[in-house]
């Protein structure tokens, strides 16, 4: 690098710098400082290091940059409006209602793969991201920018640990490291030898620079893929850094400057400043994209009614099946493979396969990442280990993300483990995030079904499958579209429907039996689509029994299937009483618990009798 672009580099910062504080001064918010502290690393990465195509962000071979201090989305926006790709006088929208350069980067965004600000969660889908490169033989670097009082998130270093597993060298994260956090100093300050040591610890090759000396950042960023490990660079930096009232103080977290404070630091950061119109930014190499198109049908599945099969084993033999038609089905899980089933995608293609290990915030960051490659993500382990991820899975939600999470091993069926390994909050969890779509098979063909549907429908689904062995119900051509639900039982006369999902459906079939030999009819409605809802239908049902619909479920009462139901129906007149688990369950065998938890055939009869 020649001593003027150097110079010019500096002069791009103090421009980078200038823009987070007129955009933050102009929209009244934001966070000004903790962009200045990474304004030479910004610099040094989109003008002279990074190669991509500035009007094309979505080109499949650009580096890649997650900027997981997400509050430091005005430098971000600078830096791609000073690469060209938007006017820079769109900044001075930062914030608003009618423009997408939100408070913190979204995907509404062309140059942002996913939604940050919620702190912890970058790395993780860098990794995924960097993954998928490995996968589709792409050389893009993937460049991932935290905080120092963002890397105490545990999150961080889960996934620093798979990334140096799977000696990640296409992936770089850095730290800017200025010391402060939000209310206070971080709890090591400028000892960057802390998180040298630490990111050494899980693997990666690490490089401290002065996080403000451009020829240095360059230097170190010269390295990237000399050997096989993923690089650290710990960039020692200050809050505010350039601005001489700002520099290394508290108390200026979050806070924009006022008109005349903005206007003395501008006037004196503007002397250097440059424009970066004009400078050349490397381009990528020209490998091709991958293929990731969507096939046109799956291979038929041939089950016979009756055969007994758990639905979680049905998934991993429909995630083959899928799997072979579609390339771009890739699976994770977080070390339950054998219990989801998920083994048997890894058996078979092992290469499209990342096992995550006991990590599940990762293991949902790895899938995000991956489904922002063009990639369909089925991450799976059992369903109330998800619920730790609940922060991620969230964020994915305002990531608009293609995201398949599977959860097994679902209610108290699944017996002797006992209530840590139950599911049963995690309908409610997944019924709350945005946009997502959660379904419930009940034997080995909807599961296959559902499979399919999840596969080729872009979003966020959540799969719930069971442990036990359900016999077949269904016909190999059944139909099972989102929002829909299927009438299993229903005779002229019946007294009131029942609503049941996986297992419970089966002990509702029982009691439509039982029932039927005293002479009580009922409907049973399966209602494997519990967000949306199969409301028409099982309205329809409702109608012709005096509006009595019962529902279990094998969640506990608030905010799972029976919740689904009231909550579109109670406005229609229909009345819904909800069976579920309402007391701390227990080990012991799945009849028993069933039973005991008032949720088997038993139960269901017992209540319909109540009611008639
Ligand atoms: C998970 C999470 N917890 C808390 C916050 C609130 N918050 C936003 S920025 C911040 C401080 C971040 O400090 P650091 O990572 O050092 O970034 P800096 O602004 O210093 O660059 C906090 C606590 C958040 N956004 N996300
Ligand atoms: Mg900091």
């Amino acid at each position: 690098m020649i001593e003027t672009d150097i110079d010019l580099l500096k002069g791009i910062a103090n421009q980078l710098r200038i823009h987070s504080i007129s955009s933050t001064t102009a929209a009244g918010s934001g966070h000004p400082t903790s962009c200045c502290s990474m304004a030479d690393l910004m610099a040094a990465l989109f003008f002279g290091h990074m190669r991509y195509d500035a009007k094309n962000p979505k080109y499949h071979n650009n580096d890649r940059f997650v900027l997981s201090k997400g509050h430091a989305a005005p430098i971000l926006y600078a830096a791609w409006a000073e690469a060209g790709l938007f006017p820079v006088e769109e900044l001075q929208k930062l914030r608003r209602i009618d423009s997408d350069l939100e408070g913190h980067p979204t995907p509404r965004l062309p140059f942002a793969d996913v939604a940050t600000g919620s702190l912890g969660q970058g790395l993780g889908v860098g990794v995924g991201i960097a993954l998928a490169g490995r996968l589709d033989k792409l050389d893009y670097n993937t460049y991932v920018l935290l905080g120092d009082g963002e890397i105490a998130e545990g999150a961080v270093w889960e996934a620093a640990s798979l990334a140096g597993i799977y000696k990640l060298k296409n992936l770089i994260a850095i730290v800017d490291a200025n010391r402060l956090g939000q209310s206070q100093a971080t709890a090591f300050g400028h000892e960057t030898t802390v998180y040298v040591n630490r990111f050494k610890a899980f693997g990666w090759r690490v490089e401290e620079v002065d996080g403000h000396d451009i020829e240095e950042i360059l230097e170190v960023l010269s390295g990237v893929g000399i050997n096989d490990q993923p690089l650290a660079i710990i960039a020692k930096t200050y809050k505010g850094g350039g601005v001489s009232f700002l520099q290394d103080k508290d108390g200026w977290h979050g806070k924009p400057l006022n008109k005349e404070e903005a206007a003395k630091a501008i006037a004196e950061l503007q002397p250097t400043a440059k424009s970066a119109s004009g400078v050349a930014i490397p381009t990528p190499s020209a490998l091709p994209a991958p293929a990731n198109a969507t096939p046109s049908s799956y291979p038929p599945i041939n089950y016979k009614l009756g055969d007994l099969i758990a639905t979680r084993e049905a998934y991993g033999t429909a995630l083959v099946r899928i799997g072979e038609a579609d390339q771009r089905i890739v699976a994770m899980d977080g070390d339950t493979k054998n219990s989801t089933y998920a083994e048997k995608f890894f058996k078979k293609f092992p290469e499209r396969f990342t096992e995550c290990f006991i990590a599940e915030q990762n293991l949902v960051a790895v899938a995000v990442g991956f489904g922002t490659r063009g990639k369909v993500p089925f991450a799976s382990t059992f369903a109330t280990f998800f619920t730790r991820a609940f922060d991620h899975i969230r964020v994915a939600g305002i990531s608009m993300a293609n995201l398949k999470l599977v959860g097994s091993h679902v209610g108290v069926s699944i017996g002797e483990d006992g209530p840590s390994q139950m599911a049963l909050e995690d309908l409610a969890m997944m019924r709350a995030v945005a946009g997502s779509v959660v379904l419930y098979p009940s034997d080995a063909v909807s599961a296959e079904k559902l499979l399919e549907v999840m596969a080729s429908t872009r979003g966020i689904f959540f799969l719930r499958t069971s442990r036990p062995k359900t016999p077949v119900i269904y016909g190999n051509d059944e139909k099972f579209p989102i929002g829909g639900a299927n009438v299993v039982r229903q005779n002229a006369g019946d007294k009131v429907t029942v609503v049941g999902a996986g297992v419970t459906l089966h002990e509702a079939i029982k009691a439509a039996d039982a029932l039927a030999k005293e002479g009580i009819g009922i409907t049973v409605v399966d209602a494997y689509s519990i967000k949306p809802i199969g409301k028409d239908v099982i309205k329809a049902a409702a109608a012709k029994t005096n509006n009595l619909v019962v529902t279990v479920e094998e969640h506990y009462a608030d905010g799972g299937l029976g919740d689904a139901v009231a909550g579109e129906l109670s406005s229609e007149g229909v009345k819904v009483h909800k069976l579920a688990v309402r007391e701390l369950p227990r080990s012991g065998k799945a009849e028993e618990l069933l039973a005991k938890f008032g949720i088997d055939a038993a139960a269901i009869a017992k209540k319909v009798k109540s009611l008639v």
